[in-house]
C-alpha cells in the first residue's frame, strides 16, 4: 500500500483547521492525524498548531512526521492568508523549511481569497516559486478545488 502524507503548516489564523474541516467528510479523525484510505493509497493529514514557523516547535513536529511519512510521498503544503506580510515570512522561511523537511515535496495554500488586498495564487506562486492553490476555506463550494489540488500534487513532479 501507498502511503500518502500531507503536512498542514502555517502561521496562527491562517485556516489550517478550517482547511481541515473542508475535508472532513472523507478524512477520518485519528486524534492528531485524519486518514482516509481509497484502493491501495492511504492518505494521512497531520496540522501543525498553532505558529509554524518558531523553530523549536516546527523542529518537534517535523521529527515526528519525517518518522511517520516516506521521502517524496510526504508533502508540507504551507498555508497562507495570502497577507503581504505572511508571504514574506514563508519567502523568508523556505531554506529553513526545505532543510528540516528533507525529500519532501512543498505547497502553499493561498487562503482568505475572499479578504480584500489578498495576493492572488498567481502572484504568490511567482514570490515563492510553488505550487499555489487559492482557496477561501470558509466557502464550501471550494472542496472540489482543494480535493482536486491534492490529486493534482500526488500525480505531478512539482514542489520539489
Ligand atoms: N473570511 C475567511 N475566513 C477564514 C478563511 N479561512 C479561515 N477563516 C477564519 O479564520 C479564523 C482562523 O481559522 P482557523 O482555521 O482556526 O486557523 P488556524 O490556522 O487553524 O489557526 P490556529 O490553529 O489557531 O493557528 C476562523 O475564524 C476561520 O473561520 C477564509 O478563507 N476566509
Ligand atoms: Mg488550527
Amino acid at each position: 500500500m501507498k502511503h500518502i502524507s500531507l503536512a498542514l503548516i502555517g502561521d496562527q489564523k491562517v485556516g489550517k483547521t478550517t482547511i481541515v474541516n473542508l475535508l472532513h467528510k472523507e478524512f477520518e479523525n485519528q486524534g492528531t492525524t485524519y486518514q482516509l484510505s481509497t484502493g491501495d493509497i492511504l492518505y494521512t493529514i497531520w496540522e501543525l498548531q498553532t505558529s509554524s514557523f518558531e523553530p523549536a516547535r516546527i523542529e518537534i513536529f517535523s521529527k515526528s512526521f519525517l518518522e511517520a511519512s516516506q521521502p517524496y510521498y510526504r508533502f508540507v503544503i504551507i498555508v497562507s492568508d495570502s497577507s503581504r506580510d505572511d508571504v514574506d515570512k514563508i519567502k523568508i522561511s523556505m531554506k529553513f523549511l526545505r532543510q528540516i523537511f528533507p525529500n519532501t515535496r512543498f505547497a502553499i495554500i493561498a487562503n482568505k481569497q475572499d479578504f480584500e488586498n489578498s495576493f492572488s495564487s498567481k502572484q504568490i506562486e511567482q514570490m515563492i516559486k510553488l505550487p499555489t492553490l487559492g482557496l477561501s476555506a470558509v466557502d464550501t463550494t471550494h472542496r472540489e478545488r482543494l480535493l482536486n489540488f491534492i490529486a493534482y500534487l500526488i500525480e505531478s513532479d512539482t514542489g520539489l
